[in-house]
């Protein structure tokens, strides 16, 4: 008889952050569960994720022993450390570790994270027929966080430089959300050329298709 080897298990969904965190699965070869679900859109799926992550977002990792972990950019951070030897992360003792640390943080901080004003321009007590122009001015603010960050960065292949990293795999998949890419090429053309390599990254090809076609 074989036993099941215990697996993680990703609350995620098509075109959403759990993206970021699915190619970061796929690059480093860990299988995992998938519980599939919009958050933003689909009550059943905000009901289904809501006894593991109150929240009611995604993406949100259950372990093998069942501890919680959310928050996209740390489970980015916690994968690469953990699998070191992928080289998905500059090593703490890497000087580009600080950059690297500062700008996973800021994708999710400053960018990520407004747009759970979306779904419901209420969250931030906007009336319904504001929604257009609070849309409007998350992302207006969202193009200026990418502009920021495009300005204070010096890319190689990759934003810190030759090697493939999870920041690159935030970026690409953050990057597609609104005020999406069309904007972002505009505003950020030091990071266009990385992004569009990682959307033609040999090893994620089929995935982006399955999981996040750019069309
Ligand atoms: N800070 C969280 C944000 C996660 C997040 O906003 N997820 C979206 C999907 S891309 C979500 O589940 N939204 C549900 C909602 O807006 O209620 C992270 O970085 O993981």
């Amino acid at each position: 008889m074989t036993t099941a080897e215990p697996r993680l298990t990703l609350y995620g969904a098509q075109a959403s952050g759990s993206i970021a965190v699915e190619a970061a699965l796929t690059l480093l070869g860990i299988p995992y569960t998938l519980v599939e679900g919009a958050t933003w859109a689909d009550n059943e799926a905000r009901e289904r994720v809501a006894p593991v992550n109150p929240m009611r977002q995604i993406p949100t990792l259950v372990m093998p022993g069942g501890e919680i972990m959310t928050e996209s950019a740390a489970i980015l951070i916690y994968l690469a450390d953990l699998h070191a030897s992928a080289g998905l992360a500059p090593a703490p003792t890497d000087a580009r570790r600080r950059q690297y640390l500062r700008w996973m943080v800021y994708v999710s901080s400053a960018i990520y994270s407004l747009h759970w004003i979306k779904p419901d321009v209420g969250r931030i007590g906007a009336p319904e027929s504001a929604r257009a122009s609070v849309v409007d001015a998350v992302h207006e603010r969202i193009a200026f966080c990418w502009s920021n960050m495009d300005g204070q960065l010096t890319p190689g292949k990759y934003l810190l430089g030759d090697e493939l990293s999870v920041l690159d795999l935030y970026v690409t998949v953050v990057s597609r959300f609104g005020p999406w890419r069309d904007r972002f090429y505009q505003v950020a053309p030091r990071m266009t050329p990385v992004v569009r390599r990682v959307d033609q990254e040999p090893r994620l090809i089929a995935f982006w298709r399955e999981r996040f076609p750019l069309e």
